[in-house]
């Protein structure tokens, strides 16, 4: 039951007082120009647009609010099992729009506030396209492991589970990016500059958190019983809210981002010692801890301050979970029945470590009895199976920093060991190969992902091949240790909220029209859309759904000519009779955008050869048509190779989209600053898009979902979750190349042994870039991407698969431009079946198979 503190008597007063929702536009009204004057202290003479993001948000804030205290109370009352998603990483975007399209008023289900309020501020004198604009993203993450744990969150809240993100409040996000002269330069996203009205500060929420410091043994000396962990450095972790609401109902989850704040603690010795300044200064790095979003993707730095990160995020989360476990009265034991903790990659794996310090040290839990609590409780994701981004720590740094924590690393360590000693006698190598602490030189080093594998119950991979994968290559050992069952699938998914009905509400329309379900019900079951399956050959829809394709490139035509100075770089007219072709993701040499630049090139010569041989132009537009290849992406800051291939991509557009004789019938653009409010933009515009990783590389990557969810059609290789795309979608509505994964070890292998034996195709290609063709002033600008094909092993196997995706783009060629018929009918199609991978899904399957869940509907 709910307690209150206070007395019957006023609580009558309270509800006399009742806060209410708006329902109606002039309540709206109301609500917005009070908050123009009272939160904004502004008037109707200055209220500019960004003022009016403000007072609109705030308002919807406000209703929000409203149900996410009634959901909290709920779930607090109810006491049933609750989620805890924990990562590192929260790539949410912009957040009114979806608050808009998600919120419930008291008169009008979710989908149907969004118009209300545009009508509302429209009479007002304010457009809300213009007023969405004014919003910058929260962009506090990377790219696709930041972006799933925000479209799990919109569908935990969706599906009603009781559960809450826990992550970092950083306060510069991923970097804005600027292309000077071709190259990335990056410049610091300061998102909080104006006041973030989805979030709501809780000063009363602060956990303390130590560093450093030294373990206190005096009674005993054995590591396993109880320690006192003392001294070092003290901060606070200060708690910030940002509501998730669901859509079509009222529950309303939270996502709990940490702050580091200095503590209001004295140091008295250093002020007697005249040491102020010193102290001061000091207390002020606290803050530095939740400064900065790493910005590496798929890739481990090792630094000692990402270190704090996780723990400092880990141990104010876990304390937080631990106290509202407390005040309900249960036993320990009954902790992993009302509690699941889902890790999100290895980032989080202090909090296994955590968990059991409380339980040993401050609750005085025996070692075996705590242990089986926290691994019944928690969970573990993998990302990825390469080995650049496997986080290791070295064993000093980890010591130094969390004294405590190494011994209790060390205690699990020997009980695993000593598990698979006694299934596995005398196997000397089995233990070396399993043991957490990596004997390496110079210095030995933590094993995350072991440990994260010993001290959950379940791990999972992103992706049906992937999670193949990780049961014969880095976890091979554990499968045969633990057995099969441990290791699970559960492929990724996105919210058709953000990436269908918000990104591309033209195809929405088309699509609730079609489907006769003006409540947009398909967003929540999109099994509905296979009803489109007997639409995919009608001429008449066909057309519309064209037509809806075409806006979005007009769409996105206009946001390329503001990003490019206001100059155009498409010509309109020819827009219709384009092919899009698109590749948005981050910049890495496994994600192959080398290979997509050098058929760019392939492409080019090819033309130029043609004319220059006397060919007439038309004939050589008929056999290569109109196409704008469109990149985007961001690189990791010292990442060399990355940057050299967006220069590469640069240099090329320069040459290309300035070469007359070309008559426009191919062009390349580069999109500055990719991040989610310009994906919303961009996805929809496509009509292709490349996923084109070295096979196995690619864990599942949700971009694909996207533009297949947008009617874009799929040039890719057999990785990640291109296969169950093809599954569902069928094999002849995406265009499958390359070599498949289990060849690419022998490939490697061979590559090493044999002299590079180029297809002739690409050693042209090669010789135009060497010869410097894109970078007349000096030629050898790109030497080190050449060199990495040729001379250095081909590691990502462009060589190999070259050929295969270059006759690829031909069949592309000759669908788009002379079957358009069967090009849309595959488009519908693919929309049609995409229902499996709605995030929704996703959810539905960790509930069920990994956390032991169930929903808690609001009555
Ligand atoms: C993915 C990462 C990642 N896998 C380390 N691993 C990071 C690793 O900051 N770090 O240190 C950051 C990110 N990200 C991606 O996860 C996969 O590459 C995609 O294939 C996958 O779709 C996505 C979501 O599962
Ligand atoms: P926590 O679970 O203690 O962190 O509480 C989270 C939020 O849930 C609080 O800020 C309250 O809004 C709500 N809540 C939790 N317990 C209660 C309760 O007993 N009554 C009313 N609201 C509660």
């Amino acid at each position: 039951a709910i307690d209150s503190i206070i007395p019957a008597e006023s609580r009558k007063l309270w509800d006399a007082h009742k806060v209410k929702k708006f329902n109606e536009p002039s309540e709206f009204q109301d609500r917005f120009i009070s908050h123009v004057e009272w939160t904004l202290a502004r008037s109707l003479y200055n209220c500019d647009d960004l003022a009016a993001y403000e007072a609109t948000s705030n308002s919807v804030r406000d209703n929000l609010v409203i149900d996410w205290n009634l959901t909290q109370q709920r779930q607090t009352a109810r006491d049933k099992k609750r989620v805890y998603y924990l990562s590192l990483e929260f790539l949410m975007g912009r957040a009114l729009d979806n608050a808009l399209i998600n919120m419930q008023t008291d008169t009008s289900s979710s989908g149907e506030s969004r118009e209300m309020v545009k009508g509302a501020i429209g009479d007002l004198g304010f457009k809300l396209e213009d007023v969405l604009k004014q919003e910058p993203d929260a962009a506090l993450g990377n790219g696709g492991l930041g972006r799933l744990a925000a479209c799990f969150v919109d569908s935990m809240a969706t599906g009603d589970y009781p559960a809450w993100g826990y992550g970092l409040r950083y306060q510069y996000g991923i970097f804005a990016q600027k292309i000077i002269n071709g190259f990335q330069v990056e410049t610091p996203d300061y998102w909080l500059n104006f006041p973030n009205p989805w979030e709501i500060e809780r000063s009363e929420i602060h956990v303390p958190i130590n560093f450093y410091g030294y373990v206190d043994r005096s009674s005993n000396t054995s590591t396993l019983t109880p320690a006192e962990w003392l001294g070092g450095e003290r901060v606070l972790a200060v708690a910030y809210d940002m509501p998730i609401p669901g859509f079509k109902t009222s529950t309303v989850n939270n996502l709990r981002l940490w702050s580091a704040r200095p503590t209001t603690e004295f140091d008295f010795a250093k002020f007697n010692s005249g040491d102020y300044r010193n102290s001061v200064e000091q207390q002020q790095r606290a803050e530095s801890i939740t400064a900065v979003l790493y910005p590496n993707d798929n890739f481990e730095q090792g630094k000692e301050l990402r270190l704090k990160q996780q723990y400092f995020w880990c141990a104010a989360s876990l304390h937080d979970i631990v106290r509202r476990f407390k005040k309900t009265r249960r036993p320990w034991s009954e902790f992993p029945d009302q509690i699941a903790i889902q890790l999100n990659d290895t980032h989080p794996t202090l909090a296994i470590v955590e968990l059991q310090r409380i339980l040993v040290d401050l609750e005085k839990l025996d070692w075996h009895e705590a242990w089986g609590i926290v691994t019944a409780t928690f969970a573990y994701t993998n990302h990825t199976v390469m080995q650049e981004a496997l986080e290791k720590w070295p064993v000093g740094l980890f010591g130094h920093l969390l004294p405590r924590h190494l011994e209790i690393v060390f205690d699990i360590n020997w009980f695993f060991l000593k598990e698979v000693e006694e299934k596995f006698p005398h196997d000397v190598d089995l233990l070396s190969r399993v043991s957490i602490i990596e004997e390496s030189s110079p210095e030995r080093q933590v094993r995350m992902a072991y440990l994260a594998v010993v001290g959950s119950h379940k791990v999972n991979g992103v992706a049906e091949l992937h999670s193949d994968l990780i049961k014969t290559t880095i976890f091979k050992d554990f499968v045969k240790i633990y057995g099969v069952h441990k290791f699970t699938n559960v492929t990724n998914g996105i919210t058709p909220r953000r990436w269908l009905k918000q990104a591309n509400p033209k195809l929405a329309s088309l699509i609730s029209k079609t489907l006769n379900d003006p409540e947009d019900k398909f967003l929540l079951d999109m099994s509905k859309l296979t009803a489109l399956r007997d639409l995919a050959e009608d001429e008449d829809f066909q057309e519309k759904w064209n037509d809806v394709k075409q806006f979005n490139k007009l769409r996105l035509a206009d946001l390329i000519k503001e990003l490019n100075g206001g100059v155009d770089i498409l010509e309109r007219d020819h827009i219709r009779n384009t092919l899009f072709d698109i590749q948005v993701k981050r910049i890495h040499e496994y994600k192959r955008q080398q290979l997509n630049i050098l058929g760019v090139i392939h492409r080019y010569l090819s033309i130029k050869e043609a004319l220059a041989s006397g060919v007439k132009f038309e004939e050589v537009a008929k056999k290569f048509p109109r196409k704008v290849s469109i990149f985007g992406g961001k690189s990791a800051p010292g990442y060399y190779m990355a940057k050299l291939i967006i220069k590469l991509i640069n240099s090329v557009a320069e040459v290309v989209n300035n070469d007359e004789e070309l008559c426009d019938i191919l062009k390349v653009v580069f999109i500055p600053d990719y991040n989610v409010s310009k994906a919303e933009i961009i996805i929809p515009a496509s009509d292709l898009s490349e996923h084109i990783s070295t096979a196995g590389t690619e864990a599942s990557g949700t971009s694909n979902m996207k533009f297949v969810m947008n009617g874009g059609l799929i040039i890719g290789t057999v990785d990640g979750a291109n296969v169950e795309i093809t599954r569902e979608i069928g094999e002849e509505n995406i265009f499958l190349f390359g070599n498949l994964s289990e060849n690419v070890e022998e490939l490697r292998y061979a590559h090493q042994y044999q002299p590079q034996k180029l297809p002739q195709s690409l050693e042209k290609v090669l010789n135009a870039v060497e010869s410097g063709a894109f970078s007349p002033d000096s030629p050898s600008e790109f030497q080190p991407l050449i060199d990495s094909i040729k001379h250095h092993g081909d590691y990502y196997l462009v060589s190999d698969d070259f050929d295969s995706y270059v006759a690829t783009h031909e069949l592309v060629d000759e669908l788009y431009h002379k079957d358009k018929k069967s090009w849309l009918k595959k488009s519908i199609l693919s929309v049609a079946n995409v229902g499996f991978f709605s995030s929704d899904r996703c959810i539905e399957e960790y509930a069920g198979t990994i956390w032991n869940t169930e929903p808690l509907k609001p009555e």
